[in-house]
């Protein structure tokens, strides 16, 4: 790891806690090296946001608790691993080493079964994949992101070691995370488990990850193995990932069919319906995370999340005014996230609207909220979102 990819420090950290509390930063932050933008330089504070209550507080990581970041704090292009968000519907299943083992079962030739070491013998590889939670949005500020540097090995090799059959559509990933749920009055013991359809497994980028920053992939984000599926919402990375079945009918469990299902009223071939669809690609997304000062001048910073197809622009537009191109960190991977930073020149003093919007090399833009299809479930909360600032 070289200085730049270090994780934030914890020290720092700290001093941009109290610095939030009071509105001034500390002066120790100046013997802070500069980390990758959008980290606070030396002499830089932040200018508080006015749509983010007092009372906004995010909430430490405790064992069986969903962690979001306060993202006017992200400092450094890859998340820490304790502070990488954290989200689990059914506790966090503490798995021994040894007796791990992943199962490849249903309809395949050869039906598998790895320990971790044999999976951590085969071929692997590394990549930087950023993801936020389909429950993601604004009124958490965004905290349900996070950006790694992971390792693995290929979904798609495994899949192709165990032969998957003629006839098979779908392949479920279940965790060992278990909760009993109620069905049409039943209780039954449900796993966490979602699926994919035999192409969308495929592909080449599909991870089964053991690896996160470096380090051993910690328990609370799925040790000792997780799926990865980049450019895709959290929810398809099963953590404790522990059977791979491949099946000829849709699997229709809860995070499928129940939750983390977006309703939306659409044009059906000239038809306006309801429709409901699994959480599954990242919608087209950014958002203003912080405005920072520095001897008078402005700088507005931000994240983009997105499929992986590759970036046209990102602009930033200040109260009435016209769209202007902002800068991209070059620090950024197909499914990393990307950073940006917008120099905001001449910033008037007096309270202030700004927002960004990014646009892809297909020429999609990201809309505004008013421009969505009427969305009425929160999941993938990806429209424009508008901050407001006074300088
Ligand atoms: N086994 C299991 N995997 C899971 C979940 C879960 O509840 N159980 N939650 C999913 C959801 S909704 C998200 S957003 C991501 C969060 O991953 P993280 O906690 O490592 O950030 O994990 C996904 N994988
Ligand atoms: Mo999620």
């Amino acid at each position: 790891m070289n200085s730049e990819d270090k994780p934030q420090d914890k020290g720092r950290r700290e001093i941009l806690q109290r610095a939030l509390g009071t509105g001034v930063l500390a002066a120790g932050v100046a013997t802070v090296p500069n980390l990758v933008l959008p980290a606070l330089a030396q002499g830089e504070s932040l200018v508080p946001f006015t749509d983010v209550p007092d009372t906004f507080n995010v909430r430490e990581v405790r064992p069986n608790s969903n962690h979001y970041l306060d993202t006017r704090e992200i400092t450094s292009y890859f998340t820490d691993n304790d502070d990488f968000y954290l989200v689990q519907h059914y506790g966090q299943p503490e798995i021994d080493n040894d007796s791990y083992r992943l199962k490849v079962t249903g309809m395949v030739d050869n039906e598998l079964e790895f320990s971790l070491q044999d999976l951590m013998g085969k071929d692997n590889f590394e990549q930087q994949i950023g993801f936020e939670c389909g429950g993601n949005g604004r009124r958490i500020f965004q905290g349900l992101i996070g950006n790694a540097r992971w390792k693995g090995v290929s979904l798609k090799n495994i899949l192709q070691e165990a032969g998957i059959q003629a006839g098979a559509k779908e392949i479920v990933f279940f965790g060992t995370d278990i909760a009993k749920e109620t069905i049409r009055e039943r209780e039954v013991d449900k796993a966490f488990a979602r699926s994919l359809s035999i192409e969308d497994a495929m592909r080449t980028e599909n991870m089964l990850a053991f690896e996160m920053n470096g380090e051993p992939l910690p328990h609370y984000h799925g040790k000792p193995v997780r799926l990865l599926i980049p450019g895709w919402y959290g929810v398809a990375n099963v953590k404790w990932l522990t059977q791979i079945h491949v099946q000829n009918t849709r699997y229709m469990g809860r995070f499928m069919g129940r939750d983390y299902v977006t309703l939306k009223k659409d044009n059906i071939g000239g038809v306006e319906r309801w429709v409901e669809n699994s959480v599954t690609a990242m919608n087209l997304k950014s958002s203003i995370i912080r405005v920072v000062e520095s001897g008078g001048q402005h700088k507005i910073q931000g994240f983009v999340l997105n499929d992986g197809t590759p970036l046209r622009s990102i602009e930033v537009k200040v109260d009435d005014g016209p769209w202007e191109r902002a800068q991209l960190n070059p620090r950024s991977s197909k499914y990393s996230w990307k950073l940006f930073n917008y120099d905001w020149i001449n910033a008037a003093p007096g309270e202030h609207t700004i927002v960004s919007r990014v646009t892809d090399i297909n020429g999609n833009v990201q809309a505004t909220q008013e421009e969505l299809p009427e969305q009425v479930s929160f999941w993938e909360d990806f429209g424009q979102f508008p901050r407001t600032v006074t300088i």
